[in-house]
């Protein structure tokens, strides 16, 4: 179901180069698992994902237990067949999903109650529930039913303000976190009990808590389980914070099993988690960026609608070899191609509302974020992990 394989080490960080065979293909890691929560990368085509070298790409078990429901992923034989993607998926529980839903949910020690966000429909969420959703929709890698511990707790909008709200406290992530331990136990026992031939992961909580971290990690490596996610970041807290819950959890996961570090994040937050040595990313970041017009270069961000594009002949990226940047040649600016279109046409499709504008800004993303993370995989293969991280930062520094 399931092989992990260390390729190479970096000496100066707690990096790592491997390969993670699935039931529907092979996965080189470290890697970005583009976000499809509806059974599709917003409006990227299958053969575009895989031409820029998508390797596995996500799922949610929430939205598509809403819409089109189980009965139609099962016509089909689960997700690799109706969304005509051949290669691995991994799908989240709906914990975090859920979560997102705020008052308009119930949790309890079974499970969670909440109203159908597309029809009012009274549901229940549960970690039984979920692992028999993920059961139908065969994704090649499973995550338990967890609770993300959020960084607010009441209105966080509010309680930035010094409204009704607080930051989670010790008490409760507690609490919160020893929840998400036996709906990990009770996802695991359903799993097995499905017969379920695919791999389950658990999800590390804890808050913002060291050794509540430390004890969830601890009690989840007792179960045995194929792979291990870092949950709970990127919830609201500060930079920093983030930053110093990265560095605590991953290295301290068991070395030969892969790691993955779920919604994060910018592509310097993928540079620190693969330090951290996270194996696996995921986050909506680049296509949602790239519908509002926020473009990543190699030398930085770039705003698409900003006035200095207007007559703009250079593409996005003039190192980039994706199909906005470089045409179907692929043949960079930077390297004398000029097949792809330039920052002028962006910008004048952005302002015209025109779709082709967020259609080619995810193609482009996507790709900085895939190639960012194959370079990253052929400097750990070369030993040059510290040199080539030195250079990342500044060339991102560098501005477009
Ligand atoms: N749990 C689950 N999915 C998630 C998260 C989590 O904590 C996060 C937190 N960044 C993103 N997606 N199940
Ligand atoms: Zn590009």
């Amino acid at each position: 179901m399931l092989q992990f394989e260390i390729l190479a080490t970096d000496p100066t960080s707690h990096a790592r180069r491997g390969r993670l065979s699935l039931r529907h293909g092979v996965v080189q890691t470290p890697i970005f698992m583009p976000v499809g929560t509806y059974g599709t990368v917003k409006g990227v085509l299958p053969q575009s994902l895989q031409q820029m070298g998508a390797q596995i790409i996500l799922g949610n078990t929430f939205h598509l237990w809403l819409r089109p429901g189980l009965e139609v992923v099962q016509g089909f034989g689960g997700l690799h067949g109706f969304e005509n993607w051949q290669a691995p998926i991994l799908t989240d529980s709906g914990g975090f999903q859920v979560w997102s839903l705020g008052a308009m949910r119930k949790i309890s020690e079974q499970g969670v109650q909440f109203a159908s966000p597309v029809n009012g429909d009274k549901l229940f969420l549960s970690p039984e529930v979920s692992m028999q959703i993920q059961t139908v929709l065969d994704s090649d890698i499973a995550m338990q039913f967890d609770e993300c511990t959020p960084y607010w707790q009441g209105d966080g909008a509010a309680a930035a303000k010094g409204g009704s709200g607080h930051v989670t406290t010790e008490a409760e992530a507690r609490a919160s976190m020893e929840l998400s331990l036996r709906w990990a136990r009770r996802s695991q026992a359903e799993f097995a009990r499905l017969q379920n031939p695919n791999a389950l992961f658990g999800i590390v909580q804890g808050g913002m808590f060291e050794h509540l971290r430390l004890e969830s990690l601890q009690a989840l490596v007792d179960l045995d389980l194929p792979g291990y996610a870092i949950g709970g970041v990127s919830v609201g807290e500060p930079k920093e914070l983030m930053r110093q819950i990265m560095a605590h959890t991953p290295h301290r996961l068991p070395a030969h099993k892969p790691r993955y570090l779920m919604g994060v994040g910018t592509p310097e937050d993928l540079v620190q988690g693969v330090a951290d040595g996270v194996d696996m990313f995921d986050c909506v970041m680049p296509t949602r960026n790239a519908r509002n017009g926020t473009l990543f270069t190699r030398y930085g961000d770039l705003k698409i609608r900003n006035a200095r594009h207007r007559h703009d002949p250079q593409p996005i990226d003039p190192s980039c070899s994706c199909t906005a940047c470089a045409g179907p040649e692929g043949v960079p600016w930077e390297q004398g191609g000029r097949g792809g279109f330039s920052r002028a046409y962006l910008h004048h499709l952005e302002r015209c509302g025109e779709m082709l504008a967020p259609m080619l800004a995810s193609i482009h993303n996507l790709h900085y974020y895939l190639n960012l993370m194959r370079e990253l995989r052929a400097a750990l293969e070369a030993g040059a992990f510290a040199a080539w991280r030195a250079r990342f930062a500044v060339e991102r520094s560098r501005g477009v």
